[in-house]
């Protein structure tokens, strides 16, 4: 996959055209695929300035990686610039690889300012779309890619084979540099600033200021099915994405095959990935791909601003001179749609029956939501500017989650390095209470922690992710590390486990990687702990990690070496 600047060579328009990709071609089965991936200061020109922005190799969005279920990467990152970076393999099962996984200070210390690490890896059992960002602080505001997984060789995708794809990255776009808008929030104690606009394959589109002339397009003919692989790649909003006229069939959603269904509009939580068809059977023309934020929380800023790119027939008549044709503009749903977002998310289910745990060892049930901690008296006002003087957290079952910062937790699990976590995360919330209700204000403040859960090889879990209305309700799109996981329900209130048990799909769920938990509501997943390491469990709004929506499962080793983690390799950073 290539992304060209080019002359539009129908028209005559200049235009950020984006080729679609033919499969790569390949001799060996299966193939180990080399890359140096550069961290690097970058000018880079948005929104009528330039700004230094973190890059892997000079691109924005990074480079996309292509490779097949089976094959092995190698990726060789050097760090030039002044902050300590990781990368993550979103998606990717680190089976037995955990050191490769990359969250700083859960699986590795970070890549210092002029060090390097090689992550290694081997795809076992996955197609689709994936990515890959940077795990530490906010750089993966702009340090990510897409990670594409083609079928293996021989083997081909279970619908229509596209006559062209494309990855279509949705990002989000500071005018200041996103280390300072995340450090300000961190100092003092309130939101942080959003962002000035959306960018759609590192584009922001027609609709901003000093953009239009770089607007992506997308050329197609009529009469083709097409594959568009939408990742949402933001960093603290949930997006609705949608094309003029198009009808969109969903095919895939985290790098797992769903029945095939129809719908003019998706909604993806950052973390998530969505696969879908579109029949190219409009009159040619011109017509705009749009998102929007899925804004679920109330009375919260949010970026309401509009990226489009454009899907242009290439058999469209072309403008004349000075006379410019404006593409169609899709509907989008109201920011606060959650009915939209609620029918996209059941719509998904798997193609055909599957194998979902019944006998459940680990019968979880965390809450998830936002939190304020009270200021003590020595601390200067300065520093808590959040609500009524407070600063905003987040916690899992009222712990907040602290990240170590003298080993990572799994080093430490390793070494057997006593001091940098404890195992006593809880099963349950320690005070059971209203969750989506009023919530007294006694309940508000969560306790700081680094604190995992022992899984045993093996087991098969449960968890309820149940949201709280604490502060402010909101869907959180909540991400597990080195695991997919059946979602078996969804619904809006308190979790009921005598009523709502019966609403259990064990049929044909949908399988994620990150699942978008409803506003003031719960998500219900299953999986088998069948892969030894540290994994950390997150909200996929950075700011939301960064305020502490986040723990860490330790599954250990099983029986043999197929069954355990892999030794550490030489090059890992220390700190
Ligand atoms: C955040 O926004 C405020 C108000 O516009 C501005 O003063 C401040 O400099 C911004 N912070 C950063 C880090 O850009
Ligand atoms: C575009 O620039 C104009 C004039 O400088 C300004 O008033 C407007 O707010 C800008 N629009 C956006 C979307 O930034
Ligand atoms: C802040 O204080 C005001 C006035 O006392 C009160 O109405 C409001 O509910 C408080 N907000 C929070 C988040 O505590
Ligand atoms: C660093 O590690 C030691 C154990 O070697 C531990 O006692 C100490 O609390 C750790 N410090 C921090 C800041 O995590
Ligand atoms: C929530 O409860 C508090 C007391 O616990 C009460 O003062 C407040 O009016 C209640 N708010 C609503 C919307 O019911
Ligand atoms: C969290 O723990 C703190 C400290 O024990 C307590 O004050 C608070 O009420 C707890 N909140 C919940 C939701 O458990
Ligand atoms: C960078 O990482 C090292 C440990 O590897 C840590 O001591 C240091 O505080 C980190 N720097 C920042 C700015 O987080
Ligand atoms: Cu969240």
């Amino acid at each position: 996959m290539e992304f060209y600047i080019s002359v539009k060579p129908w028209c005559f328009f200049l235009g950020l055209l984006l080729l679609f990709a033919s499969e790569p071609v390949s001799l060996a089965n299966p193939e180990t695929h080399y890359h140096d991936f550069v961290v690097q200061a970058t000018p880079v020109k948005r929104l009528c300035k330039t700004h230094n922005i973190i890059t892997v190799n000079g691109q924005y969005p990074g480079p996309t990686l292509e490779v097949r279920n089976g094959d092995t990467l190698v990726i060789n990152v050097v760090n030039r610039a002044r902050y300590n970076v990781t990368l993550h393999w979103h998606g990717i099962r680190q089976m037995r690889t955990g050191w490769a996984d990359g969250p700083e200070f859960v699986t590795q210390c970070p890549i210092q300012p002029g060090g390097r690490y090689t992550y290694r890896f081997t795809i076992e059992g996955q197609e689709g779309t994936l990515w890959w960002h940077a795990h530490s602080s906010w750089l993966r505001a702009t340090v990510y890619g897409a990670l594409i997984i083609y079928p293996r060789l021989g083997s081909s995708y279970p619908f229509t084979k596209p006559r062209r794809e494309a990855p279509i990255l949705l990002g989000e776009w500071w005018d200041a540099n996103p280390i300072d808008v995340v450090r300000q929030a961190t100092r003092t104690g309130a939101a942080p600033n959003v962002s000035d606009a959306y960018t759609i394959n590192g584009q922001p589109g027609d609709l901003y200021n000093c953009s239009a002339q770089d607007t992506v397009i997308i050329p197609v003919d009529s009469g083709e099915t097409n594959l568009l692989r939408v990742i949402n790649a933001a960093l603290n909003q949930e997006l609705f994405f949608t094309v003029a006229n198009h009808q969109m069939t969903v095919v895939a959603a985290d790098a797992s095959y769903t029945k095939p269904f129809t719908t003019s509009v998706l909604m993806l939580g950052p973390g998530q990935t969505t696969d879908v068809l579109i029949n190219t059977n409009q009159p040619p023309g011109r017509y705009y791909i749009a998102a929007r934020a899925y804004q679920s929380a109330q009375n919260a800023a949010f970026d309401n601003t509009t990226p489009t790119a454009i899907l242009e027939y290439k058999s469209a008549p072309c403008p004349k001179k000075g006379l410019s044709v404006q593409p169609v503009f899709p509907l989008l749903p109201a920011y606060n749609d959650t009915p939209t977002a609620t029918a996209f998310a059941a719509g998904l289910k798997s193609p055909s029956k599957v194998d979902v745990p019944t006998d459940i060892d680990e019968n979880l049930f965390f809450t998830v939501g936002l939190g304020l901690f009270n200021c003590p008296p020595r601390f200067s006002r300065s520093r808590c500017q959040g609500p009524n003087g407070t600063r905003f957290t987040a916690s899992m079952n009222n712990v907040s989650f602290v990240l170590p910062s003298n080993f990572s937790i799994l080093q430490a699990y390793q070494q057997g390095i006593p001091g940098v976590y404890t195992t006593d995360f809880p099963a349950v919330p320690p005070v059971q209470f209203d969750y989506t209700g009023n919530v007294s204000r006694a309940l508000w403040q969560p306790v700081p922690g680094t604190k995992v859960y022992k899984l045993k090889f093996g087991s098969r879990v449960q968890l309820v992710l149940q949201g709280t209305s604490i502060f402010s309700a909101e869907n959180h799109p909540i991400h597990i590390h080195g695991y997919d996981f059946y979602i078996v329900a969804e619904g809006f209130g308190n979790f009921n486990p005598q009523t709502d048990t019966a609403k259990f799909n064990l049929v044909d769920p949908p399988m994620r990687n990150t699942v978008a938990v409803p506003v003031n509501g719960w998500a219900v997943i299953r999986f088998v702990a069948d892969n030894p390491g540290v994994w950390l469990m997150h909200c996929h709004l950075d700011i939301h990690i960064t305020w502490g929506l986040a723990m860490a499962f330790l599954v250990e080793n099983g029986v043999g070496e197929l069954q355990s983690l892999e030794p550490p390799p030489a090059d890992l950073p220390p700190c």
